[in-house]
């Protein structure tokens, strides 16, 4: 099935006047679809591979949708499923895949990576909404379509079984992946060794800044997309990959690994934003490993994006072989750019602690 053909499914009256692709999304494909009256919408097409169970994926996006669009009086506007007219919301093609159509936010832009302290503060403000809008619906509610996700050690258990299959090439950037892997290694289990401590809730799980919506002319953040990774999950988890994003100026695709900072300011900005809404939600465990949990999911995606590139690209878009080694480099580099920094960005966060 192509876009035409999904759209017919949704909308069989209604005549198309052009479907353009939107987005840099690394796993699904999305498009912006303008319809005669000028209205637009968003067409997913959801990835087979990384998305197997369809009715867990759907059913989450369902339930969190419906629980925000009470949001509406907030200022906040999130997007809703369009159904077909026979009321499904979803439909699969002959491939396997799943289609689904969405509300446009009009007036709104996204970007690739933030640039001021004010985008970032606006950020956090944004996710603590997130998790206070969600703060009533009971996590376990919602289906967990990615039972392994953000639970480091299994991604290390993967890498390991790939290295095992892939014999090693003398490529130094890979060299360098391998030896940042084995020195990371005791790392990977700290968030689960302390769950017990840790607040578990309803999770975005994957509010990096391109999937946070702007107003078209001023830095206020009015939306957050991209309901997919939405499931049980601990608070850390949404915290320390919306850090390890937004923190980042030069963002996932930087032209010099080498030269990845983790921005303090930005941090800092990030969360006072978080905290001046949402502080209560955090409890001290929390606090104490905020910082450790920046690190430790860029740790996870850089591993993540390694794997996948000595596996061949199999899980996230390449344009070209060597992208994902590209994209693990920027942040292993982050990672240790948080680690030199630790200190310096635990006293900011004490200052910012009511
Ligand atoms: C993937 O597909 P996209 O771009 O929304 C990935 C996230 C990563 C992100 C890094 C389901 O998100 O976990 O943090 O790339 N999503 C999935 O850009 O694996
Ligand atoms: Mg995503």
């Amino acid at each position: 099935m192509d876009a035409r053909a999904a759209l017919a499914f949704f909308l069989p009256d209604q005549p198309v006047v052009s479907i353009e692709p939107l987005g840099q999304g690394n796993v699904n494909d999305t498009w912006r679809v303008t319809l005669a009256g000028g209205g637009r919408l968003v067409l997913q097409r959801l990835h087979p591979h990384v998305f197997p169970d369809v009715a867990a994926v759907m059913a989450n996006v369902r339930l969190v949708t419906a629980h925000l669009a009470r949001a509406a009086a907030s200022g906040l506007a999130f997007f809703r499923l369009v159904a077909a007219p026979d009321g499904r919301d979803h439909c699969i093609d002959a491939a396997g895949c799943c289609w689904r159509l969405l509300t446009h936010i009009d007036g709104t832009r996204t970007l690739a990576s933030l640039v001021t302290p004010a985008q970032a503060e606006a950020v956090g403000d944004l996710l603590g909404a997130f998790h206070l809008l969600t703060a009533d619906l009971d996590p376990d509610l919602l289906a967990d379509p990615l039972p392994d996700f953000h639970v480091t050690p299994r991604y290390l258990a993967h890498y390991d079984a790939i290295c095992r299959k892939h014999s090693r090439t003398n490529d130094k950037r890979e060299t360098f992946c391998r030896e940042i892997v084995a020195t990371l290694r005791p790392t990977a289990t700290f968030l689960e060794n302390a769950r017990g401590q840790l607040s578990r809730r309803v999770i975005h799980g994957d509010p990096k800044a391109a999937n946070f919506l702007f107003a078209a002319e001023t830095d206020r953040a009015v939306s957050l997309i991209d309901f997919d990774t939405v499931k049980p999950g601990l608070v850390l988890h949404d915290l320390g990959d919306c850090l390890r994003s937004c923190c980042n100026r030069v963002g996932e695709h930087g032209a010099d690994p080498e030269a990845i900072v983790f921005d303090p300011d930005m941090f800092q900005a990030l969360m006072s934003g978080y905290l001046r809404r949402a502080a209560h939600l955090l409890v001290p465990a929390d606090r104490e490993l905020l910082v450790v949990a920046a690190a430790l999911i860029s740790f996870e995606l850089g591993l993540r994006f390694f794997t996948d590139h000595l596996e061949g690209d199999r899980y996230f878009k390449v344009s070209r072989h060597g992208d994902n080694l590209h994209r693990a480099l920027v942040q292993f580099h982050l990672n240790r750019s948080i680690c030199w920094q630790r200190g310096d960005l635990e006293r900011r966060l004490a200052g910012l602690l009511p």
